[in-house]
C-alpha cells in the first residue's frame, strides 16, 4: 500500500525525475468523507510547466521513431501493474474525490481497459490504402503523432481519465505534459510512479502537479501541438478558444452536461425509477453525464413521480469505503456551496420542491465521518412552460434533479430534451421501438442510452459531448484523431507523369 506522510511534500515528475520544482507554495490532499490531509503536494508554477515542455519536445522524435509495438510494451507493464494493484489504488481514489468504493474499483477498471485498448490498438492497421484514380498509383493515408500533447483532467475519475488522455497519446508517439486535478493528486503521483515503473523513456511523460494556472501554462504554451481536456465547460471553452487562436495547434475538449433522461407513457416504469436514481444520485451526482432533468409523459408521470421521491426520500449517505454504500460526500466544501446556490436557485425560481435533504440529518451522516461534505438529495418540479429556467438549463453537477411533465408524442419530449445549451448525454425509457429510435436520431447528444442510466462509459465506444458539453474528443478510440496528423501519400509507379 503506497503509504503517505503529511510530513512530506510529494514533487512532479519532470524528464524522468522526481522534483519539488521552482515553486515554494504546496497543498494538502484531503478526504472529503473526513476532513483529514491525506499528503502534501508542490504546487507547479510556469517555470516547472516550462521545463517540462522542453522535456517533453527533447524526448519526441526519440519517442515517435519506435514503433506501435515498442511503444505499446511500457503501455502492458502499465496494465499489469493497474490490474494487480486495482483495489490498493480504488482505496486511494475513494479516500481522495469520495466516491464509494465500488466506484473507485470501476475507475481503475475503466483505466486499465483503456490501457489494453490502446496497447491492443498498436499491432491494428494504422492508416489506409486507397484507390487512386490513376491505376499506376498508389495512394495512402498515413498517421503520424503531432508531437507534444498537453492534457488536463478533473478529479471525478482521477485515474481513468487520465489514461484516457495518456494512453492514446503516448501509444500513438506523441509526449505527454499532464496536469492533474488539484483535488486528486496522489492517485496522479501513482501513476506517475507506474509509468516509472515501466521505464517510459526520460521527458516522455511528464507530470506538473497544482492549479488552473499551471494547466493554462500548458494549453497556452505553443510547444503543445494538442490540448486533451476534460473539466468544467467554463474552463473548456477558455481553453478551445485560447487554442483557436494559435495556428497549428488543436484542443478537444469534454464537458460537462445537463443530461435528461426521457420516459415516456410506454415505459417499464421499474426500469424508469432505477434508471433515474443511479443517473441522478450515484457519484453524488459529480458526473459529467449525471442526470439533472427527468422529463416524464403524462400519462406516467404521478406513479413514477410518487416512485421517485420515496426513492430520493431514503437514499443514504455512508463511508465511502464501506462495500454497499451508496452515495459518498461531494468533493470539497466549496463544491457543496456550488450544490447549495444551485438549490436556492430552483427555489427561488419559483420550483415546486418535492425533496429537500441538502442538509442532512446528524443521525444520517456516518459515525467519525461529521467533518465530512456531505449533501443529500434536492428534487423539485417545474411546468413545461418552464423549460428555460436557469436551474433547469445550467448544470449543478450535485444531487439536484427537476421534473418536467410533458403531453404529447415523443417529438414533444426531445424539444424539451434538446431546449438547453448542453448535449453530452441522456436516456430513453420506453417500450416502443419507434419512440427509442426517434430519440437516438433526433435527441442533441453524445452519449444516447435506451432502457438503462446514462452514466455508463466504455473505452470502445466514442466518449464526448455536441454544443456546449464538447468539441472534439480527449478520450478513448476518439482521441487518436486528435493526437495524429494525417498523410495523404500518392506514389507514383510508371514512368508516365500525367
Ligand atoms: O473542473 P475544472 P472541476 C465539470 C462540472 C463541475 C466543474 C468543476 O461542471 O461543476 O467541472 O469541476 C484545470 N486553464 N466537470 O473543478 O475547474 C483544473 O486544475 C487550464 C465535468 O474539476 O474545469 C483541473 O485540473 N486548466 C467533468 C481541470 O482543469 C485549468 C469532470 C478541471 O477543472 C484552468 C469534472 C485553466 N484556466 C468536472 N482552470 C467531466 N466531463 O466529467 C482549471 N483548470
Amino acid at each position: 500500500m503506497s503509504q503517505r506522510t503529511t510530513e512530506q511534500v510529494y514533487g512532479h515528475h519532470i524528464d524522468g525525475d522526481w522534483t519539488d520544482g521552482d515553486g515554494d507554495e504546496t497543498f494538502a490532499s484531503e478526504n472529503p468523507a473526513t476532513g483529514e490531509t491525506l499528503a502534501r503536494f508542490q504546487q507547479g508554477t510556469d517555470r516547472d510547466v516550462d521545463t517540462a515542455l522542453a522535456a517533453a519536445e527533447d524526448a519526441a522524435e526519440a519517442w515517435r521513431e519506435l514503433s506501435y509495438i515498442d511503444r505499446a510494451e511500457y503501455l502492458w507493464d502499465i496494465y499489469h501493474e493497474l490490474r494487480e494493484r486495482t483495489d490498493e489504488l480504488a482505496e486511494i481514489v475513494t479516500k481522495e474525490c469520495g466516491k464509494e468504493i465500488s466506484e473507485g474499483r470501476a475507475d481503475v477498471i475503466e483505466a486499465y481497459h483503456m490501457v489494453e485498448w490502446a496497447a491492443g490498438n498498436a499491432r491494428h492497421p494504422h492508416g489506409d490504402v486507397i484507390p487512386s484514380e490513376i491505376g499506376s498509383k498508389d495512394a495512402t493515408m498515413r498517421r503520424k503523432p503531432r508531437g507534444v500533447v498537453g492534457c488536463i483532467t478533473p478529479w471525478n475519475f482521477p485515474v481513468a481519465i487520465p489514461f484516457w488522455h495518456m494512453a492514446i497519446a503516448l501509444v500513438e508517439g506523441n509526449t505527454v505534459v499532464w496536469k492533474p486535478a488539484e483535488q486528486t493528486p496522489w492517485c496522479a503521483q501513482i501513476i506517475a510512479e507506474m509509468m516509472d515503473d515501466a521505464g517510459v523513456p526520460d521527458g516522455v511523460f511528464n507530470m506538473v502537479q497544482g492549479f488552473g494556472d499551471a494547466g493554462a501554462a500548458i494549453s497556452e504554451d505553443d510547444r503543445v501541438d494538442t490540448v486533451l481536456f476534460t473539466g468544467s465547460a467554463e474552463v473548456g471553452h477558455e481553453i478551445a478558444s485560447k487554442v483557436g487562436g494559435q495556428p497549428g495547434k488543436l484542443a478537444a475538449c469534454e464537458m460537462g452536461g445537463k443530461n435528461g433522461i426521457v420516459i415516456t407513457e410506454e415505459a417499464d416504469l421499474d426500469i424508469a425509477v432505477h434508471s433515474a436514481v443511479m443517473s441522478s444520485f450515484k457519484t453524488t451526482g459529480q458526473r459529467c453525464v449525471s442526470s439533472e432533468r427527468l422529463i416524464v409523459h403524462e400519462d406516467v408521470y404521478d406513479e413514477f413521480k410518487e416512485r421517485f421521491v420515496d426513492v430520493a426520500e431514503r437514499v443514504t449517505v455512508g463511508d465511502p469505503l464501506e462495500e454497499g454504500t451508496f452515495m459518498g460526500p461531494a468533493i470539497e466544501a466549496e463544491h457543496v456551496e456550488k450544490i447549495r446556490e444551485h438549490n436556492q436557485l430552483a427555489r427561488d425560481e419559483g420550483a415546486e420542491v418535492l425533496v429537500d435533504r441538502e442538509d442532512l440529518a446528524a443521525e444520517e451522516i456516518p459515525d467519525g465521518h461529521e467533518d465530512g461534505q456531505w449533501v443529500g438529495p434536492f428534487v423539485y418540479e417545474v411546468g413545461t412552460d418552464e423549460t428555460d429556467l436557469e436551474c433547469v438549463n445550467e448544470e449543478c453537477f450535485g444531487p439536484h434533479v427537476a421534473l418536467l411533465e410533458y403531453s404529447g408524442d415523443i417529438e414533444a419530449a426531445v424539444e424539451i430534451h434538446n431546449d438547453t445549451p448542453y448535449g453530452l448525454a441522456g436516456a430513453i425509457i420506453s417500450e416502443d421501438y419507434r419512440q427509442i429510435n426517434h430519440f437516438r436520431d433526433h435527441a442533441e447528444l453524445g452519449l444516447a442510452y435506451a432502457n438503462l442510466p446514462c452514466i455508463g462509459a466504455e473505452v470502445q465506444l466514442p466518449f464526448g459531448g455536441v454544443k456546449k458539453s464538447g468539441n472534439g474528443y480527449p478520450s478513448a478510440r476518439e482521441a487518436i484523431e486528435a493526437v495524429t496528423e494525417r498523410t495523404a501519400w500518392t506514389l507514383n509507379n510508371s514512368k508516365d507523369i500525367e
